[in-house]
């Protein structure tokens, strides 16, 4: 069993429209907790952080509040290159993920661990503010942990992820400043026109089958709202059509808990004012005691914070 940190992280200035400050109370009602006790986890919320008074106005007048982005990414780095146990990061949107990644990338390196990133969602989100259409910060956590120029004014990147570590799947809106960019990198990228031809198990087994052949690796599973098809999770505010199903999102996180890989979680984009009687905030607690192991039958489970079953 794991010992999980739930961490709130009520991040709202990664794009203009608001709501995603209701994500952590919003999981914490839809039961987050209680559900993966349930798995005989033990789970300690710590609250909400704050990243501090006086959030730093101003900045590139293109971006949306990138001096509050930027403290939020220095509070976050913080808290989770020092937490024990499984950090989950209950968004807020995307843009908590600077943060988010670069803190545990650090733990990582700190350990002398391999770092690995799986990011699922509709978007690749590696933007800089250099390349940025929208100004909105939420599309480029992927740019900023993995080192890319463009983001002055944010902390340094001192453990910057390896391209060739990052998978990302459910891609179907990617804007033409950050394909070329990214397709020249080796990040390995499914789009969901190659999730059509495959399924989800494939390219997952090949990514968990790279993370595994490390040594102690450390997995850091980055959850999107809008990964999954809005016909089931609406309450996100850049919904695109053609994303993941009930089951294949199921299948994703029963995959990933049997790899018993994963040190960290994100929980983003979850925005309570867009849900249907708080069905979207319900899914994603589903999905993650999915990915905690949540199970009809018991499968042969082992790695980080699961009994060894053999
Ligand atoms: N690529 C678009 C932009 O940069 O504005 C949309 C980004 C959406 C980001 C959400 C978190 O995934
Ligand atoms: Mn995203
Ligand atoms: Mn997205
Ligand atoms: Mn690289």
């Amino acid at each position: 069993m794991a010992d999980i940190t739930l961490i709130g992280v009520p991040l709202d200035c990664g794009k203009a429209r608001q709501g995603c400050l209701m994500g952590p109370d919003a999981y914490r009602v839809a039961g987050l907790q209680p559900a993966l006790e349930a798995l005989g986890h033990s789970v300690t919320d710590m609250g909400n952080l704050d990243p501090g008074p006086d959030l730093p106005t101003g900045g590139p007048a293109h971006l949306v509040q990138p001096g509050a982005v930027a403290a939020w990414t220095k509070r976050l780095a913080e808290v989770g290159r020092g937490i024990e146990g499984m950090p989950v990061f209950m968004g807020g949107d995307h843009a908590l993920a600077l943060g988010s990644v670069a803190g545990m990338a650090q733990r990582a390196q700190d350990a002398d661990r391999p770092f690995f990133l799986l990011w699922l969602d509709a978007h690749s989100d590696y933007h800089t503010p250099l390349t940025t259409e929208s100004g909105n910060l939420h599309g480029t956590p992927v740019a900023y942990v993995t080192g890319q120029p463009g983001f002055d004014g944010f902390p340094e990147v001192t453990a910057p992820v390896s391209h060739g570590n990052v998978c990302m799947i459910g891609l179907r809106s990617v804007d033409p400043g950050e394909r070329d960019r990214l397709a020249a990198t080796d990040a390995v990228l499914h789009d969901m026109r190659r999730i059509d031809e495959t399924g989800m198990a494939a390219p997952l087994r090949a990514f968990l089958d790279l993370v595994a052949a490390a040594e102690n690796p450390m997995l850091h599973v980055s959850l999107d709202v809008d990964f999954l098809d809005p016909s089931i999770a609406p309450a996100v505010g850049t919904t695109v059509p053609g994303g993941a199903t009930f089951r294949e999102a199921h299948l994703v996180m029963e995959l990933l808990s049997e790899s018993g890989l994963v040190t960290s979680l994100d929980l983003v984009e979850l925005n309570p004012a867009l849900d249907e009687r708080g069905r979207t905030a319900r899914l994603m607690v589903d999905l993650t005691a999915s990915l905690m192991g949540k199970r009809i039958f018991d499968r042969p489970t082992r790695g980080y914070g699961y009994a060894w079953r053999g």
